[in-house]
């Protein structure tokens, strides 16, 4: 079972999806969550990335985002996010499902990525539920404010909150009618997101494992490949 193995289940495979998580984006140098370096100072996302953390104090929060914000600007996508945005180009039928915020596949070329956890690029008041784009490093004054006057906050899910309706339905439905999943660079300990992969192997899809290590989604996938996506997928998809 190899890479030879891969591009044959790739090439018979009609409706494909691949899940993506931090480790996709780590080659373009964005921190994971729970690998090395941690992420920022001496906090765990779980302890920031928190309706809780955000009231208790949003400044604190917002200082994590805009720091998050600044180093995404510095970071280009990598052959990794390329190589999946020329899969959506050659695949029949492509799903892009991604649990990151980064916005690292946009900048790819993929068209319409599910993102599970929103994007941190869009901002939402937290008065009058607006919700705008604001791509601006670093952000002028924090915390930033609504043109209402009301806070706002980063257009982000947070633990202990719901994933977007339409985005999770929809990411249901992809993998339930998939016959390949790749599930690439993810630790899969984070739910409802993690959930996909059992989903899709007992729908009949087939599921191959991009990672550098094993993890959780290994014992579902038919063939994992351990690796850096950042090669990997490339060589997934070359023809050579
Ligand atoms: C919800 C956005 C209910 C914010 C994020 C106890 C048990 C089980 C579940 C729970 C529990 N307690 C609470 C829960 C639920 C909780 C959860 O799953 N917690 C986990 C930590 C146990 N989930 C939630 O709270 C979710 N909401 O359940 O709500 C509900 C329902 C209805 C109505 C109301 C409420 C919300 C979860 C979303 C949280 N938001 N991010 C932000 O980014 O700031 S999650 C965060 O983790 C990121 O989105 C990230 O993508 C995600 C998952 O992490 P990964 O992407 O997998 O990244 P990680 O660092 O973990 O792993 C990197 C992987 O890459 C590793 O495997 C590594 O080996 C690999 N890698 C590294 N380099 C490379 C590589 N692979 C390939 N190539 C490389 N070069
Ligand atoms: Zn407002």
């Amino acid at each position: 079972m190899s890479l030879e193995q891969g591009r044959q289940w790739l090439h018979s495979a009609r409706r494909l999806v691949a899940l993506t998580g931090a480790g996709i984006s780590a080659e373009s140098g964005i921190p994971t969550f729970r690998g090395a370096g941690g992420l920022w100072r001496s906090y765990r996302a779980e302890d920031l990335a928190t309706p809780q953390a955000f009231a208790r104090d949003p400044l604190l929060v917002w200082e994590w985002y805009d720091w998050r914000r600044q180093l995404i600007a510095r970071a280009n996508p990598n052959p990794g996010h390329f190589a999946l945005a020329a899969l959506e180009q050659r695949a029949l039928q492509f799903t892009l499902v991604t649990q990151n915020v980064d916005g690292l596949h946009d900048r790819a070329g993929s068209r319409a990525p599910l993102k599970l956890h929103g994007d941190i690029w869009r901002l939402r008041c937290q008065s009058c539920f607006a919700a705008w784009d604001d791509f601006q490093t670093p952000l002028p004054s924090l915390p930033p404010r609504c043109s209402c006057g009301g806070l706002a906050r980063p257009g982000v899910v947070w633990f202990g909150e719901g994933l977007p309706a339409g985005v999770w339905d929809a990411a249901v439905e992809a993998v339930s009618v998939a016959d390949l999943v790749l599930v690439v660079g993810t630790s899969a300990v984070v739910y409802p997101a993690a959930q996909l992969v059992p989903l899709a192997a007992r729908a009949g899809a087939r599921v191959i494992e991009i990672n550098i290590e094993e993890t959780p989604a290994s014992s579902q996938a038919g063939l994992c490949l351990r690796g850096p996506s950042g090669e990997i997928l490339p060589n997934l998809l070359s023809d050579a």
